[in-house]
């Protein structure tokens, strides 16, 4: 089961397409989508929809792009977007909001579980002011990647759209995860993203599709956002070939998330018993697993995972004393014990 015959836990990005998936995209009936016409991606578009409780999906090439075209479809030029310190958007997705769409992030800090607080929030809001740019937008990460994969419940993101609509502002979700947000809850995701003006969620990561994601939100919403997507260059003519994937990941690989998350459970709790390493146990709530590397052990992040990947484990780098292991459906049960035994054998020399 494992990738290139190494057990690799550096991200769920790393899933490849399963058998059925590559049926699929083989059997895929396609047309140019840019003119609406590709049967394969309407129904994934219109799965998406459903399943987010929303009017209308749109089919995009990554979940960056699906960030990005939400906020150029939210905001204009000089206005602001709240989100947090932590989050993907601000710090992994090369300052898109501020490079292509002129829209100033203005963070506040990410509390452990994923959360904002309200308060920091509402001071974050601006007030009518000629010196201030307009708040537009305040984005949510469900599941919360760099606190841990947390996950935020419906009843907190209700309290986070309601104070964006009392000041003329919306709420976009990067849901990256929110399937394991969901299964990790026992909840549907449409309970996560009701209160939400707009979602972008991940096919590529956990659900094991080879490329895409979908941005759901109103008609109008996504009748808008096409334009965006067209502008930077994300009209994908026959991609009803990834579609296809996509369509299986939903009908097959959600459900099973539940194992990746007993794997990073069971991963967590040895890690808590090996000498040398910590791990913050409140924190692990889907497939991640951050742990540290304690001030007694004479190396660093990069060398331990060196020494694990020499043993054919592989993890990743998250600081220079912290690592993060991530769990997906290329990684058995039986696998998570060997690199568990890897581990600890890597701390002993
Ligand atoms: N995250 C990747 C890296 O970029 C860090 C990973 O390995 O976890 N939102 C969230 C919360 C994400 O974790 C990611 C990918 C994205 C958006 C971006 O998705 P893609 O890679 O499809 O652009």
């Amino acid at each position: 089961m494992s990738l290139n015959n190494y057990i690799d836990l550096r991200s769920d990005t790393l899933t490849i397409p399963t058998p059925a998936m590559r049926e699929a995209m083989a059997r895929a009936i396609v047309g140019d989508d840019v003119f609406g016409e590709d049967p394969t991606i309407n129904q994934l578009q219109e799965m998406a929809a459903q399943a987010t409780g929303k009017e209308a999906g749109l089919f995009v090439a990554s979940g960056t792009m699906g960030n990005l075209v939400s906020m150029l479809t939210h905001c204009q030029r000089g206005e602001e977007m709240i989100l947090g310190d932590q989050a993907h958007m601000f710090i992994y997705e090369a300052g898109s909001s501020a490079a292509v769409g002129g829209i100033h992030p203005h963070t506040v800090p990410n509390q452990p579980d994923g959360t904002l607080k309200l308060g920091d929030i509402e001071s974050a809001i601006r007030t009518d002011n000629d010196h201030f740019p307009t708040t537009r937008l305040i984005t949510l990460e469900n599941t919360h990647n760099r606190m841990g994969g947390t996950v935020l419940t419906a009843g907190y993101i209700q309290q986070v759209a309601d104070l964006a609509h009392a000041n003329h502002a919306s709420l976009h979700i990067d849901g990256a995860r929110i399937f394991n947000a969901a299964v990790a809850l026992g909840v549907k995701v449409k309970q996560l993203t009701a209160p939400a003006d707009s979602i972008t969620f991940c096919l590529s990561k956990g659900l094991s599709a080879p490329v895409g994601s979908v941005l759901c939100g109103s008609h109008d919403f996504i009748r808008l956002a096409r334009r965006r997507r067209k502008m930077i260059g994300g009209g994908m003519r026959q991609a009803g070939v990834l579609a296809a994937a996509g369509i299986v990941a939903l009908e097959q690989m959600v459900d099973r998330l539940a194992e990746d998350h007993a794997n990073a459970r069971k991963l967590a709790e040895a890690i808590a018993h090996i000498v040398g390493l910590s791990v913050n146990l409140t924190s692990v709530q889907t497939n991640m697993v951050y742990f540290d590397l304690d001030s007694t052990l004479p190396f660093n992040a990069d060398e331990l995972c060196r020494r694990a990947q020499k043993q054919r484990v592989r993890l990743m780098p998250s600081g220079t004393r912290r690592i993060r292991a991530v769990t997906h459906c290329w990684v058995t049960s039986k696998e998570i014990d060997t690199a568990i035994q890897v581990l600890d054998a890597c701390v002993k020399v």
